[in-house]
C-alpha cells in the first residue's frame, strides 16, 4: 500500500508518473526518504560510458580514449564525434556528407555538457569539424546558435580552415539524384549515420555532441533536429541524456530529447523514456510509417537504452571495457 507520503508526492507532480519516485524530480519533499530513493541512492553507478547512434564503434573507441584516461564527458563526446566528421566514407556527417539539392553540403552540430551550457552550429558550409566550432560558439560567446555565413566567419576567424567537404562520391551519387530530383527519404538508408552520442565520465557527469550533414538533397537552408537543443541533443546532469536521430522535423515537432529526458526525470529507464517519446512521435505523425525516428539514452546511473519506429536502429555502446553494438526495439514490425 501506499503510503501518504508517496500520496502526497504524486499530487504535486499532478499524477504525471505512474508509481514510484525518482531521486531527480523536482517535487518537494519535507521530511525523509522513500523506500524506492533509497533503493536509487543505493545503486551502482556504471560508468565511464558512452553511448551513440548506429554502427559507430570507432566514435565510441576515440570517446572511450579520453574517458578511461580520467577525462571529461564533454572531451570524450567531442573526440568521438569528430571520427565520422573527418570520415569521407561516413555519407552523412561532416566531410563526404551527402549535399543538399544544390550540390552544396552543410552541417548541423551541437554540443551540451554538464552545466547546460551548449553551444550549436546550423547550415554551416566548409568547415570539417562544426563540432568543435559549436564547443567554441558555447565556450567563447554569449550565444548558443550561429547559422550560415555567420557561423563560417566566427569558425574562420578562430582558426578552422576552409575546405571542400564535397567528395567526388557524394558529388556522383548527388548528379544521379538530380536526374530524378524525387525527394523521398528511405528508412534507415538514405543519410541515417548521424552520430548523437552520450556519455557519463567518472566524475558522474554527463555531456552530449550531435552531428550531422542533415536530410540528402534537403532545400538548400534546411536545418534538421541535430543542431537543435532539445530535439537532437539534450542533457541535464541531475537525471541523464538523450540523443536524436531520424526525420529531424519529426524530432523537432516534439522536441524529442528534452521529451526524453524529462520521462527519466518522471522515472521511467532510459528505454522507456526513449519509448514513450517514440509513441509522441507516432501520435503527432500520421505519416509515420513513412518515416524513421531513434532515440539513445543515458541516466546518471550509467543505464542506457533506446527505442526507434521501426526495426534497424542500432546503437554502439562503450562500457566495461567492452565496445559493442546494441540492438534497439521497435514500436513498428
Ligand atoms: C536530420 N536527424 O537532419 C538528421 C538526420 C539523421 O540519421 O539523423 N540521420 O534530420
Amino acid at each position: 500500500m501506499k503510503n501518504r507520503r508517496d500520496f502526497i508526492k504524486r499530487s504535486i507532480i499532478g499524477g504525471a508518473f505512474v508509481s514510484g519516485a525518482f531521486p531527480f524530480s523536482s517535487c518537494v519533499e519535507t521530511s525523509g526518504e522513500s523506500e524506492n530513493e533509497r533503493g536509487q541512492k543505493d545503486k551502482v553507478v556504471n560508468k565511464p560510458v558512452v553511448i551513440s547512434t548506429w554502427n559507430n564503434l570507432k566514435a565510441n573507441e576515440a570517446a572511450w580514449e579520453v574517458l578511461n584516461n580520467n577525462g571529461t564527458a564533454l572531451d570524450a563526446v567531442e573526440a568521438g564525434v569528430k571520427i565520422p566528421e573527418a570520415d569521407p566514407k561516413d555519407r552523412s556527417v561532416g566531410y563526404g556528407g551527402r549535399p543538399d539539392r544544390e550540390g552544396k553540403v552543410t552541417l548541423d552540430s551541437c554540443i551540451m555538457d554538464q552545466h547546460s551550457n551548449c553551444g550549436a552550429v546550423a547550415f554551416l558550409e566548409h568547415i570539417k569539424h562544426p563540432i568543435s566550432v559549436a564547443r567554441m560558439v558555447m565556450e567563447k560567446t554569449p550565444h548558443v546558435m550561429l547559422a550560415g555565413e555567420g557561423a563560417l566567419q566566427f569558425a574562420l576567424e578562430n582558426g578552422f580552415q576552409k575546405e571542400n567537404l564535397l567528395t567526388e562520391n557524394s558529388e556522383k551519387d548527388w548528379k544521379e539524384w538530380l536526374k530524378t530530383s524525387e525527394y523521398k527519404p528511405v528508412i534507415n538508408i538514405e543519410n541515417h549515420d548521424t552520430i548523437g552520442m552520450v556519455a557519463l565520465d567518472h566524475h558522474g557527469n554527463l555531456s552530449g555532441a550531435c552531428t550531422t550533414s542533415g536530410a540528402a538533397y534537403k532545400i538548400r537552408g534546411r536545418v534538421g533536429d541535430s543542431p537543435i537543443i532539445g530535439a537532437g541533443l539534450f542533457v541535464d546532469n541531475e537525471v541523464g541524456a538523450a540523443a536524436a536521430t531520424g526525420l529531424g522535423e519529426a524530432v523537432i515537432k516534439v522536441a524529442g530529447t528534452h521529451l526524453v529526458v524529462e520521462f527519466m526525470r518522471q522515472g521511467h529507464s532510459p528505454e522507456e523514456a526513449c519509448k514513450l517519446a517514440v509513441e509522441r512521435v507516432i501520435s503527432k505523425n500520421p505519416n509515420y510509417k513513412d518515416l524513421q525516428v531513434g532515440f539513445l539514452a543515458l541516466n546518471k546511473f550509467g543505464e542506457y537504452g533506446g527505442y526507434c519506429i521501426h526495426p534497424g536502429f542500432n546503437c554502439a555502446v562503450y562500457e566495461n571495457d567492452k565496445n559493442h553494438i546494441v540492438k534497439m526495439n521497435s514500436a513498428v514490425g
